[in-house]
């Protein structure tokens, strides 16, 4: 399998996707709102939450269109995450993604409300009429799942944790950061798997497989993306390079990398996608060009 053309080709079934929604409405009052929506989502980033959910309903030997509207609502809300992220009253980043932050291109007040729009938009792909032939019951426990991984027991909560965190003055402790982690980023994408398998009606025992993997593979995730912080001069007290040694946290990344694929070890060669995800996210950790993930998995793999 050759892994960047598995990425090239589910990108772009999720950013056509995302193009026909989030079309600028000419001459309309939304058209600045459109324009914000669509600069922090077009081109975007390596897509990696939609590519999970649509390898989560492979593995499940579920065609992946099946569930494009959750791949898309997951990375449409991983969007909203990154325009609030950058606000000055949280991370306060002038850039993301190498181009000025949403904020700075189109003022603090339409960066806000383009979130907000994106989080809600993302409630009509989860409720998309094209879901409507399955079952009603696993309709509400997808939208269930993803609800509680973005709300305040997932993504949002492990943020105000974070804040809360980052204004004590006593020492931080372990425990603390590995569960804002698990909450701030680990929920999103354990989500991106078990939100298509819920829809899906997937086995109890692949679902909590993938539920591990997800859990794994999203820790694994958060420590990457820290190493390679890092590596290029940006050090912050939450990161894992904070609390151990920089080999500490490769060996732990790689431990995780280990766990998530034995995670699936009921699944056959449908599940390789994810198998080789997990490997390019850890095997990635030296790459100080994160933007190039997408282009270049098979270089470490
Ligand atoms: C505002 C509710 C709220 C939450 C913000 C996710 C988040 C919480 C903040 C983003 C900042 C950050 C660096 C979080 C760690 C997770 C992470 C590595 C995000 C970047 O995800 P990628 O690498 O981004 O998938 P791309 O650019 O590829 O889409």
């Amino acid at each position: 399998m050759n892994l960047e053309q598995y990425f090239l080709e589910k990108k772009k079934l999720v950013d056509q996707e995302l193009d026909k929604y989030f079309q600028v409405p000419s001459k309309s009052p939304f058209s600045k709102l459109y324009e914000a929506m669509r600069y922090t989502l077009f081109p975007g980033g390596k897509r990696i939450r939609a590519i999970l959910a649509l390898a989560s309903a492979e593995a499940l030997k579920k065609d992946p269109l099946e569930v494009l509207p959750i791949a898309c609502a997951l990375e449409i809300i991983h969007n909203y995450s990154l325009i609030h992220d950058d606000l000055p009253a949280l991370d306060d980043d002038d850039l993301r993604r190498g181009k000025p932050s949403n904020h700075i291109q189109f003022g603090e007040d339409i960066a806000i409300l383009a979130g907000d729009a994106l989080l809600t938009a993302a409630f009509e792909f989860l409720s998309h009429p094209t879901l409507q032939h399955f079952d009603a019951k696993k309709r509400i426990e997808a939208i269930h799942d993803l609800s509680r991984a973005a709300g305040p027991k997932g993504m949002a909560g492990g943020q105000a944790c974070e804040i809360v965190e980052r204004k004590k003055t006593s020492e931080r402790d372990c425990a603390i950061l590995e569960f804002l982690h698990i909450h701030k980023t680990g929920m999103l994408i354990r989500a991106s798997l078990t939100t298509p398998a819920l829809l899906l009606d997937a086995p109890t025992k692949a679902l909590n497989s993938l539920k591990r993997y997800g859990e794994h593979l999203g820790l694994a995730f958060q420590i990457a993306d820290d190493i390679q912080d890092y590596q290029k001069g940006k050090f912050s007290n939450f990161s894992y390079p904070a609390t151990s040694s920089l080999d500490e946290c490769r060996r732990r990344a790689i431990e995780l990398k280990e766990s998530s694929i034995k995670a699936l070890a009921s699944f056959g060669k449908e599940a390789d996608p994810l198998r080789q995800i997990a490997c390019f996210v850890v095997d990635n950790m030296h790459d100080k060009e994160r933007g190039s993930w997408a282009l270049k998995p098979e270089q470490s793999l």
